[in-house]
């Protein structure tokens, strides 16, 4: 008896073994097809350096793809936003009486997130010269427009960015911040310093109200950028020398119109006055194999799986949940 028992045991452990087994040459076999196919897609980092950045209107789909997306390049566009209600709907008075009591969190001047403040009080120490003694910069950056599904109705997603990023569940792109379109109430002079967009996204900047200006740097000038700790507006030739290198492009971009940043291009925005905008992140066909190697290079594994997840979106539910991703 006790011989069958620990037989049977022995082959449950064994059938085990062999199904693990199984199933991971299966899942491994799966995750590189995959990965297979989207190497094929056309997403290499190209880019085209430029003295200034082009305004264009009536800018059709087929010609931003040509003349700007797939040979990375920024460009303006002057009327993308001609629909959007936003335009005149979204001003200090609308936020302060919709949201004057939801709290967000505030950055100063660096992209660290300082502390929480009421929708209200941010917009009464904007408006209000006294507040600003101390010379306290303090921008509402990151305010997610989709946590308020009213909002979506203001604006319309303009042609030239399809987005494959809105294919994954909310809580994924909440947990790794990639919960776009956010919405930046800023004060003048505010920014949120120099850097590249996350894992080589693509971006579109909307201004609403006010001037940002925009100083540029097409990506092959990173090693004289010291990741972002140079300020470009003031900057220090002795402790960041090798910046007397760098060609920055400088633009300023006004209420109205749409900056497209191509993937890995560095930039700093500085809100030349108070400032009320929209960003969004993109990834689509033009990136997404540069989104994926620089998952990869941040986490092999989970590097391996952002692909599959793509493909299969409800898997990031069940691998959220236990605790792989
Ligand atoms: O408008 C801004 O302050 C900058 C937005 C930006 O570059 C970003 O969110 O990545
Ligand atoms: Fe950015």
């Amino acid at each position: 008896m006790a011989t069958q028992y620990s037989l049977s045991f022995f082959s449950i452990i064994k059938f085990s073994v062999v199904a693990i087994t199984l199933l991971f040459i299966g899942i491994s076999l799966i995750i590189y097809l995959h990965n297979n196919r989207w190497r094929n897609q056309k997403s290499k980092l190209v880019w085209t350096p430029i003295d200034f950045v082009e305004r264009r209107s009536n800018l059709s789909y087929d010609e931003f793809i040509q003349e700007y997306a797939s040979v990375g390049k920024p460009v303006i566009i002057t009327d993308g936003m001609k629909d959007w209600k936003a335009l005149k709907k979204w001003n200090l008075d609308f936020f302060k009486s919709r949201y004057g009591s939801v709290n967000y969190v505030y950055k100063e001047d660096k992209d660290e997130i300082k502390g929480t403040i009421s929708v209200a009080d941010y917009i009464d120490y904007l408006t209000d010269r006294n507040t600003n003694k101390n010379g306290q910069r303090l921008y509402l950056a990151n305010w997610v427009v989709s946590d308020f599904p009213e909002l979506l109705e203001d604006y319309k997603e303009p042609i030239y960015f399809p987005n494959w990023l809105t294919r994954l569940p909310k809580k994924l792109l909440q947990k790794y911040e990639y919960d776009n379109p956010e919405i930046f109430i800023g004060h003048k002079d505010t920014s949120i310093g120099l850097h590249e967009d996350p894992a080589s996204c693509a971006a579109w900047l909307a201004l609403i109200s006010g001037r940002k200006k925009i100083i540029f740097f097409s990506p092959e000038q990173k090693d004289f950028l010291y990741k972002g700790k140079v300020d470009v507006f003031n900057p220090d030739l002795e402790k960041f020398p090798l910046y007397t290198k760098a060609k920055p492009v400088e633009v300023i971009l006004e209420p109205g119109e749409i900056i497209y940043i191509p993937p890995r291009w560095w930039h700093h925005v500085k809100n030349m006055e108070n400032t009320i905008a929209m960003g969004n992140l993109v990834v689509n066909d033009l990136n997404i194999e540069l989104f994926f190697q620089s998952m990869r290079e941040k986490s092999p594994i989970k590097g391996q799986l952002v692909p599959l997840i793509f493909q299969f979106p409800s898997l990031a539910t069940a691998l959220i949940a236990i605790g792989v991703l």
